[in-house]
């Protein structure tokens, strides 16, 4: 299978409004935004570390969970982007701020919008090869499946729907690194349509360092998950294991993969 070759990723500054971001784990307590701003500063260094450009998008005040740009944009490479319709009334607007960004990498008829009554996060969209595994989760319905498999299926695509109850999204759960390689936890370890992988069992106390960023035979996860760490460090094929802080972005259910679109 050909792996990605990655040039670009898009990031976008934490706004204050940061701290009242949605969350599903409140008892970790609000995120610190001069330490947020911080490790969006490690984030961006590591990435560019791997000789890749990075497109940093000033900070959006009037939406707290901006930084997470991968969830309005799903970019195929070299064919098409695809403006999600995000499932959480607070952050649909951040669609229309990421349009004018896109345009500068993709002309206007290579641009598709999701559509309501489909309503998708990108944090939904696990690109294997030529499948796109897509959550069915709170965030991503049944009908912004089918319209994305429209504009993928002429590419030569195949879309897969996976259900999702103990995440998210998708990605919070499984991410997948390459090389047949799909990192795993929760229900994911049990998906039927994962068991043809090489399975890298995430333990429940770990679960946040399941979600990690492949990037041209590099990987980025997030710092203090040994358990990952030596996991990943005993598979063949990889040059650097990259570790990053993303600490406060965990406060709001944000991980390494939801503050960049790469491409
Ligand atoms: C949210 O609930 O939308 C944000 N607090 C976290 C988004 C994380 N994004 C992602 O996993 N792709």
């Amino acid at each position: 299978m050909k792996k990605p070759i990655y040039k670009t990723f898009i990031v976008k500054r934490p706004c204050h409004a940061l701290i009242d971001g949605i969350t599903g784990s409140p008892e970790l307590g609000k995120p610190d935004y001069e330490n947020a701003v911080k490790q969006h500063d490690e984030y961006i260094k590591a990435i560019k570390s791997l000789g890749i450009e990075v497109e940093v998008l000033p900070s959006d005040e009037r939406y707290p969970d901006s930084c997470f740009v991968e969830d309005p944009v799903i970019i195929i490479p070299g064919e098409l982007a695809i403006i999600t319709n995000p499932g959480a009334e607070s952050r649909n607007g951040e669609k229309a701020e990421m349009l004018p960004t896109i345009q500068k990498f993709f002309p206007e008829e290579k641009i598709k919008y999701i559509k309501a009554p489909g309503y998708m996060d990108g944090g939904d969209v696990m690109p294997v090869g030529d499948t796109y595994y897509i959550g069915l989760s709170d965030r991503t319905n049944a009908e912004a499946i089918k319209q994305f498999e429209e504009f993928v299926k002429p590419l030569g695509k195949k879309v897969i729907a996976i259900p999702v109850t103990q995440f998210l999204h998708l990605k919070t759960g499984t991410t997948y690194i390459e090389n047949g390689n799909l990192l795993v936890t929760g229900e994911f370890e049990q998906t039927p349509e994962f068991q043809q992988f090489n399975l890298i069992r995430v333990p429940k106390e770990e679960e946040y360092g399941v979600n990690v960023i492949y990037c041209n035979d590099n990987i980025i996860m997030p710092a203090g998950y040994p358990t990952v760490k030596k996991a990943l460090e005993s598979l063949p094929g990889y040059k650097k294991i990259l570790e990053v802080d993303s600490s406060e972005y965990k406060k709001i259910d944000g991980g390494l993969t939801c503050l960049s679109v790469r491409f």
